[in-house]
Parts: structure tokens; C-alpha cells; sequence
């Protein structure tokens, strides 16, 4: 069923469309979704958390997942919106396998929606990684938002120059307002959040802390990387590319990002940056979204399976 007539969940949709959804769903599912106004953008746009519960007042565990924190990776977005279409449609029509009984999701669908506007304003701006903020004097914006996380800040993995196109770390751990939106959620709930996930793209693969260093893993790794295999099963199970699992820091060391954040600041015990798709870079194909979407859910489905059964 179609909730708006001009939103089509399988496509790349523009942040105000994105916003209206949000609104649309909350007002369709009054007793399941709720709207939380965490801010604005540096340059002004809303932010709002969508969290999903079917039972608010029960204490359960909280999984929180976020997307689009780099401007370019346009499948990460579309993939947690299609993850809030998903988790609400389905308990209210209780065909639920159980997704929202005791887990609650809060969603934020879109980190950087700055970023993310300007990869659609113009094709030679598509390829924009960055927020759209001013630390210099210089004609040079942003700061990579996945480096500007208060933990182990700009020990690995980047650059200290505001003109670096890639990955400057910003001035101080946590200069963003999108990222201060994102510590604001994590700390607040931090006692019930039991699994982060951040929605990146591209490569297949799921990755877990440490990301500053290769060198040492977190004593509890094995169980972070046990719950990813499952993970990546459940996709293959559903005819999706399996992830390829291991730490971060292991594929490529970068300090400040926001799963080590998570995990090493905030005390969340399961954190994830995963990498959607590939074999397209930042350019997944528009037309294999509706194929595709549904293979990560699985993914989903399994992580709020696993978080019941060892929090529940
Ligand atoms: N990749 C992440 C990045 O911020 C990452 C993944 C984070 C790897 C931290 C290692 C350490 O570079 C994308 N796609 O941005
Ligand atoms: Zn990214």
C-alpha cells in the first residue's frame, strides 16, 4: 500500500520527501511511531529521530541505526527508510515475525542531509563525501562526519587540512551538529541501546570496532563477529550478497568514527558500520532497489532476533 502518492520507497528520494514520509508513517501509526526533533543541520534542515515501538513504557532494548552521514552514499538512506516502511507496515498488519516484541528501533534516516543535497543539486557534486561546514577562511566546506567522533579523535585515518576533500576530522572531536545529534541519542538512551548500526555503502561488508587500530581487537570480538556472520547469512538466505566480516581497523584504520564512539564512548555492546552493496561504488542502480531493500531487512530482522535473545 502506498502511503504518499509522490513517495516511491524504492527510489532516491530528496530529504524534504524523506521528511514528509516520516511524518506520513507517524501520523499512519500513531501507537507504534513517534517522531523525536533532535535539531538542525549547519545549514538549517530538520532532524528527526523516528523511533518504533510497539510497547514505549516496557523498558525493552533499543536498536539504533543511522545512514547517510556521507553525502554520496545515496543506497544508506533509502535503506533505513525502507527499514522504518518495513518494521511499521509489518506489525501493524501483525505479520510481524516478532521484529517490534520486545525491540525497540530508533531510526535516524539521513545524518547529513546537507551532503546529501548537494550530491543531487549538480553531477559534478555527486560524488561529495563531507557535512557542508566552514572551518577556514579558505573556500573549503565540511568535515568527514566519520571522523569527528569523540573517541581515540585523529589518532588513524585522516586529515587535519579543512580543504582535504575526503577525510578531515574537523577542528575538535564532535565541531558537527550531526554528529553532536547522533552522541545526543547514543548518550541519552545509553543505558537501553544494545546494538548501533551506521548505514554506509560501498562493498559488502560489516565491520566492528576497533576502526582506529588493526593492532588489537576489543576483548569481545568474537561476539561481535558472531552476530555478523548471522547477519550476513540471513541476507545470503535471502538471496543477497553475504558480508564480508571482520574489524574495521583490520579493512583500513580511521580513527573518530561513530561505531568505535559508540562501543568505546557510549558503552553500546554490539557496533556496526555497514557497507551496503557492491560492484556499483556510490552509483547502486536506482531500478535494483526494490531487489535488493529486501534482502538487507533480513539482515535486520536477524539483528533484532539476536538482541531479543540475549537482552530481551
Ligand atoms: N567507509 C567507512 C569510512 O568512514 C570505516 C568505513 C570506518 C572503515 C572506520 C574503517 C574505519 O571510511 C565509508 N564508506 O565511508
Ligand atoms: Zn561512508
Amino acid at each position: 500500500r502506498r502511503l504518499l502518492r509522490s513517495f516511491n520507497i524504492y527510489e532516491y528520494n530528496n530529504y524534504a520527501d524523506m521528511l514528509e514520509f516520516m511524518e506520513t508513517v507517524a501520523r499512519s501509526f500513531p501507537d507504534l511511531v513517534t517522531l523525536q526533533y533532535l535539531g538542525k543541520s549547519y545549514e538549517g534542515r530538520k532532524m528527526n529521530l523516528v523511533k518504533i515501538s510497539s510497547n514505549p513504557n516496557a523498558n525493552n532494548p533499543i536498536i539504533f541505526v543511522d545512514a547517510g552521514i556521507h553525502g554520496r552514499e545515496w543506497v544508506a538512506p533509502a535503506m533505513a527508510l525502507y527499514l522504518i516502511h518495513r518494521l511499521s507496515s509489518e506489525q501493524a498488519t501483525r505479520r510481524s515475525g516478532g521484529v517490534l516484541d520486545g525491540v525497540d528501533w530508533y531510526i535516524l534516516p539521513l545524518v547529513n542531509p546537507d551532503g546529501y543535497e548537494y550530491t543531487r543539486s549538480s553531477k559534478s557534486n555527486r560524488m561529495w563525501r563531507k557535512t557542508r561546514s566552514k572551518h577556514t577562511e579558505f573556500d573549503c566546506y565540511g568535515v568527514d562526519g566519520n571522523r569527528n567522533y569523540g573517541y581515540k579523535w585523529g589518532v588513524s585515518g585522516i586529515s587535519h587540512d579543512p580543504c582535504h576533500k575526503e577525510t578531515f576530522a574537523g577542528p575538535k572531536p564532535f565541531s558537527e551538529p550531526e554528529t553532536q545529534m547522533v552522541r545526543n541519542v547514543m548518550m541519552d538512551y545509553n543505558k537501553n541501546i544494545k546494538l548501533y548500526v551506521s548505514l554506509h555503502s560501498y562493498g559488502q561488508y560489516l565491520v566492528y570496532p576497533w576502526g582506529y587500530t588493526g593492532e588489537s581487537l576489543p576483548k569481545e570480538w568474537k561476539k561481535l563477529d558472531n552476530m555478523a556472520r548471522a547477519v550476513s547469512q540471513a541476507v545470503e538466505r535471502a538471496g543477497g550478497l553475504p558480508f564480508k566480516v571482520l574489524s574495521a581497523g583490520r579493512w583500513y584504520p580511521a580513527a573518530g568514527g561513530s561505531d568505535d564512539f559508540a562501543f568505546g564512548g557510549a558503552g553500546i555492546p554490539y557496533s556496526y558500520t555497514m557497507e551496503l552493496t557492491d560492484g556499483f561504488e556510490f552509483a547502486f542502480p536506482e531500478k535494483r532497489l526494490r531487489n535488493t531493500l529486501p534482502t538487507f531487512y533480513e539482515g535486520f530482522k536477524s539483528f533484532g532476533a539476536q538482541i531479543k535473545r540475549e537482552f530481551g
